[in-house]
């Protein structure tokens, strides 16, 4: 089966518990159910992470790049900052899907800049955690 890793950036540990408004009433573990469910009708074994640590999520790209077809990525606020995971992204030879849950384009001016997107294949923003379903299903179709 293709693996298909989900990596999730600091803080949206806390997805669910505080700032529904911005980021709805989901937790985390709702989003990685929804994702194996429809991981296992595109026929994709997905590995889903979290962390609050750069050096982490570094990691598991290069876990990713060696064993799998793709990657859906919400890098949190390492995307307006991390050039460290954008060389870690560009070292891989994989589609990648960047997921933000909100809308970044219309919140402040810090968040419409994404090092990640210079890499990724497609951005999809302010879906809410439909956004992650939805990057599955693209990557489903692009390495089908
Ligand atoms: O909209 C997104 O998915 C973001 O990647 C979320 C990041 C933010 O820094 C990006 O600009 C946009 C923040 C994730 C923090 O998640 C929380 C969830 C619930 C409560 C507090 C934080």
């Amino acid at each position: 089966m293709r693996i298909v890793y989900v990596l999730n950036g600091p803080n949206l540990n806390l997805l669910g518990k505080r700032q529904p408004e911005i980021y709805g009433h989901e937790t985390l573990a709702d989003v990685e159910a929804e994702c194996r469910r429809v991981g296992t009708e595109l026929g994709l074994e997905i590995r889903f992470h979290q962390s609050n640590a750069e050096f982490q999520i570094i990691d598991w790209i290069h876990e990713a790049r060696e064993i799998a077809a793709g990657i859906v990525i919400n890098p949190a606020a390492f995307t307006h900052t991390s050039v460290a995971i954008l060389d870690a992204l560009n070292a891989c030879d994989l589609p990648i899907i960047e997921v933000h849950i909100s809308n970044v384009h219309k919140r402040e001016a810090f968040r419409h800049h994404s090092y990640v997107s210079l890499v990724a294949t497609g951005v999809i923003a302010g879906f809410g955690t439909q956004g992650y379903p939805l990057a599955l299903q693209r990557l489903g179709r692009l390495i089908g």
